[in-house]
């Protein structure tokens, strides 16, 4: 499987923009495009609902070699295959999540700030996103954090940090000139008019020396 600390392009497949029928075709194009980690992301749906087709990503993520990651639902790491989830600020704690996902599991936390950055870090998750950055349609109650402490939140946390939040192939120089190494892109990614070669182009600079 490939690594957390060498990912730099990480895709969120987010049924907010995908119908549940394409959701397969369109993880396909995520790796085809060479996204190094992938997220299903089902905002209220169900366990029954999402089980079948975490089980079908998982598995084409393994042929790639891609870690995959549920939003929320640790519970259902071991029964689908998945590699690990991602826990919000409002959700259960990292621990609690590991305990439910399994010991080896990959648990990602989300911070919105770098005071919560900092706080993170003393859960030991494998992973922390830092956003939103901009404001984003895919995360609409947030207030968008800005460039600024990405320099900071690099010099602090010792953790992958994957900044997040309204980052596109057109602002990406901006965001990797405030210092970011890695990043989430969601909408960018599924509204692009080839999802394949977008992540392409994406990998394209955040692999530029
Ligand atoms: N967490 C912070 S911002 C965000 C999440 C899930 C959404 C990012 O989506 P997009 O479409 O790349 O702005
Ligand atoms: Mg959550």
């Amino acid at each position: 499987m490939g690594s957390l600390t060498t990912a730099r392009l990480y895709g969120i497949l987010d049924l907010g923009y995908v119908r549940e029928t394409e959701a397969l075709t369109m993880g396909r194009k995520m790796l085809a495009g060479g996204v190094q980690v992938l997220q299903l992301r089902a905002k209220g749906r169900t366990p029954h609902e999402i089980v079948p087709l975490a089980r079908e990503l998982a598995g084409i993520c393994r042929k790639h070699g891609v870690p995959f990651i549920l939003n929320d639902f640790p519970e259902l790491v071991p029964e689908t295959g998945a590699d690990g989830a991602h826990v919000g600020q409002d959700d259960i704690s990292v621990a609690e999540a590991r305990r439910l996902a399994g010991d080896t599991a990959i648990i990602g936390k989300s911070t919105h700030s770098l005071a919560q950055a900092i706080a993170a870090q003393s859960e030991s998750p494998d992973y922390i996103g830092f956003g939103p950055l901009f404001a984003t349609p895919t995360k609409p109650d947030y207030q968008p954090i800005g460039t600024t402490d990405i320099t900071t939140v690099h010099r602090v946390v010792s953790l992958p940090i994957f900044c997040i939040g309204g980052i596109k192939h057109e602002n990406l120089p901006a965001v990797l000139s405030a210092g970011t190494e890695r990043v989430v892109i969601v909408s960018g990614i599924l509204q692009a008019a080839d999802v394949s070669a977008y992540c392409r182009d994406c990998l394209a600079l955040l692999s530029a020396p």
